[in-house]
């Protein structure tokens, strides 16, 4: 098989830049990495190209278009859901009509190659709008149709992407001539929080965990903006980055549904922080609730079912809560900083 040519939005972010990594191990990729902020060195080096732009800019777009043939497209630029909710308008734009331009320039690209092109896109949890604790709990691990009212402009905006992708996959210009349906091949995951040893996320809600485990691997106090009892579904980055993969290389007939939960571990607050100060003695962590960002926690499943993920495309997570620890986060925190 030969060389395979990537497109990565969003190459800056937490998961671009597992991806970018992963990709970097592997012969047979060649990443093209695309960021609002020039690339860091590390990451620039490991992409065969990169460019600065701006996904709102099509022409932009449509100048990146014409200089390669993208086998995958995987989208991952947007505002989380803190930031989303402190700049609406602007989360609406890049998580929308960026999403827009990707799936449109995808379009482009399969009519110019003659063949359908993969849009790898990671949704979120925030998807999910739970009305209250007791139904939280009462649901536990939430089915993929179930509860899909959002409560934040992000998990809003990752719900009408999903099904905007859906459109683009079976529907997109219906009533053509010659209708264009079969360009894109749209395939999502709703990811849970993401926790990452080398990078730390910016803007999103359920960053209390990741902002945890680097604080005491700091040896610095860390204030958490949650209740201890709070519960969401966590995922270690090196889970997330092989979700996105697999998915990408499952057969297209093996896939029911065009968006899937993916689930590895679901700690409360309390037991994050447990496991913390077993990892880190010096850890001094505080419960400083922010009731308004407490609200969209609260609004958020307890967990996931994959049970879809893991009937059609083989998804299982390497990593569990206690192994997340023992073998990434801990080990790998640890080096990073060491080597600050
Ligand atoms: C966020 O907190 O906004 C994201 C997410 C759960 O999608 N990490």
């Amino acid at each position: 098989m030969g060389t395979k040519t990537i497109l990565i939005t969003g190459a800056n972010g937490e998961i671009g830049h597992g991806l970018i990594s992963h990709f970097a191990e592997h012969d047979g990729v060649k990443v093209v990495g695309v960021d609002l902020n020039p690339l860091d060195d590390t990451t620039r080096t490991k992409c065969f190209k990169s460019f600065t732009g701006d996904i709102l800019d099509k022409r932009f777009l449509d100048s990146l278009s014409t200089g390669f043939d993208f086998d995958s497209i995987y989208h991952l630029a947007a505002l989380l859901s803190t930031r989303a909710e402190r700049q609406p308008t602007l989360a609406h734009k890049v998580n929308v009509d960026g999403t827009l331009n990707l799936l449109e320039m995808t379009v482009t690209q399969s009519r110019l190659q003659g063949r359908e092109i993969k849009f790898i896109y990671p949704s979120s949890i925030a998807v999910y709008g739970l009305p209250d604790l007791p139904t939280k709990h009462k649901v536990g691990k939430i089915k993929e149709e179930e509860w899909t009212e959002p409560r934040t402009m992000y998990g809003i905006n990752k719900l009408y992407c999903e099904k905007l992708g859906r459109y683009y996959t079976h529907f997109y210009r219906q009533l053509d001539a010659e209708p264009m349906a079969g360009y894109v091949d749209f395939r999502g995951v709703r990811f849970p929080g993401l926790i990452s040893a080398l990078t730390l996320p910016t803007g999103g809600t359920s960053d209390f965990a990741p902002e945890m485990v680097h604080q005491a691997a700091k040896g610095e106090p860390y204030t958490c903006f949650v209740r201890e009892d709070t519960t969401i579904p966590f995922m270690a980055m090196p889970d997330a980055i092989t979700a996105l993969l697999k998915l990408d290389a499952a057969s297209r007939e093996k896939l029911g549904r065009e968006v899937y939960n993916v689930g590895s571990f679901s700690p409360s607050a309390s037991e994050l922080n447990n496991r913390v100060k077993k990892a880190f003695a010096s850890s001094d962590v505080n419960f400083k609730p922010d009731l308004k960002r407490q609200a969209i926690l609260d609004s958020w499943p307890e967990d996931v079912d994959d049970s879809e993920a893991r009937k059609d495309w083989g998804w299982k997570p390497a990593y569990g809560f206690e192994r997340a620890f023992e073998e990434y986060l801990v080990p790998a925190v640890t080096r990073f900083y060491m080597s600050k």
